[in-house]
């Protein structure tokens, strides 16, 4: 069976590449959902893809990868810094779940700055803009042992 990995986009991603290009670049979120589907496939994974404004429909699908997913990689967006509901919620996922920024949250105003979901996180990527992404899923893959034996070791495994 593919590696199963959900994708989850929380509030105002939806406006990627319409506003804040200075920030968030000049992406748009279909344009990253079709680039993260085609390096699925090229690495053999299967993969959900969702974005909500809301908080209680990001728990749902969190609550849903417990079923449905090996893997969740979740750019929260606000939710980050205030939403405790989703931080228990990713607490009942006991598989790998990678924390994603498009842009580097370390660098920002304090508001925007202290994660509450990183601790929850195996692991976190952030200031590398949309290709961001196909790292998030690489890790993901990595994190399953589900790379492709017909890549190069030190892709699929890394240094030994
Ligand atoms: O850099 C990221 O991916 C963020 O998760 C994006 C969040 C921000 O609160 C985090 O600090 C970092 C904000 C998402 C807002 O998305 C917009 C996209 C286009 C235009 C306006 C907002």
């Amino acid at each position: 069976m593919p590696a199963r990995v959900m994708m989850l986009n929380g509030p105002n991603l939806n406006l990627l590449g319409t506003r804040e290009p200075h920030i968030y670049g000049t992406v748009t979120l279909a344009a990253i959902e079709a680039s993260c589907r085609q390096f699925a496939d090229a690495i053999g994974a299967s993969l959900a893809f969702h974005q909500s404004n809301h908080e209680g429909a990001l728990i749902d699908w969190v609550q849903a990868a417990r079923r449905d997913a090996d893997a969740l990689i979740i750019n929260p967006a606000g939710f980050s810094f205030t939403s405790v509901a989703l931080v228990d919620a990713l607490m009942t996922f006991s598989s790998p779940i990678v924390e994603l920024h498009i842009s580097n949250i370390h660098a920002r105003d304090p508001l925007h700055r202290n994660s509450i979901i990183s601790p929850v996180a195996k692991a976190v990527i952030c200031g590398l803009g949309a290709y961001g992404y196909i790292v998030a899923l690489q890790c993901a893959a990595r994190l399953l042992d589900a790379l492709p034996a017909s890549l190069p070791e030190p892709l699929r495994v890394g240094p030994k």
